[in-house]
């Protein structure tokens, strides 16, 4: 069974590591999905995004890790995969998260999105807390992989010498 883990993981953090992780024991193979949106400044581009993903899960044989635009469930569609793998934090999320769930089962039945609870340790954890702390010269190694905390620094160094 194929499953797609979408998201803007800008950065990946420890967080999203532990759903693809846990995903990769759940299904067959997991693909995951960044979206390219032209309607958002990131921090980091696309391939860079990927790259950091690749480099955090070489571990993994049954993980894939692409890009895609448009609707995630057309992409999932066209992968031809069975689930949509979401992680679920606090309250919050669950409001949002159920609606995307609905919506994608109107547009199609036969995918079917899975959620995974996080783990205790990174419930608070996001990717804007990361940016937010790494701004100000906080501590981040904690939360994403080294290699990600590092581009995260050079990013700001060059924002803000
Ligand atoms: N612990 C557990 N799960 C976590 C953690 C954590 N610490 N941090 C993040 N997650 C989960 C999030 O809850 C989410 O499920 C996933 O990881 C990815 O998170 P993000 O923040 O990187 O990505 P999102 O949630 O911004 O991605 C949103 C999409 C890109 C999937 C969405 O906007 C989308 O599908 N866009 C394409 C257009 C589309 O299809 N729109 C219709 C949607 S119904």
């Amino acid at each position: 069974m194929l499953a797609i883990y979408p998201g803007s993981f800008d950065p990946v953090t420890l967080g999203h590591l532990d759903i693809i992780e846990r995903g990769c024991k759940l299904f067959d193979q997991v693909i995951v999905a960044v979206l390219r949106n032209p309607n958002k400044t990131p921090l980091f581009t696309v391939p860079d995004r990927i790259e950091q993903i690749r480099r955090s899960t070489q571990h993994l044989s049954n993980l894939e890790v692409d890009s895609f635009d448009g609707l995630t469930i057309d992409y999932a569609r066209m992968r031809r995969a069975s689930a949509l793998l979401r992680g679920l934090r606090v309250l919050s999320d669950f409001e949002m998260e159920l609606q995307m769930a609905h919506t994608n089962k109107t547009l199609s039945a036969q995918i079917e999105t899975v959620f995974l609870a996080t783990s205790n340790e990174y419930s608070f954890l996001s990717s804007s807390l990361v940016k937010e702390i790494a701004r100000f010269g906080g501590a981040i190694d904690h939360l994403v992989p080294n290699h990600v905390a590092v581009d995260i620094y050079q990013c700001f160094a060059k924002t803000h010498p």
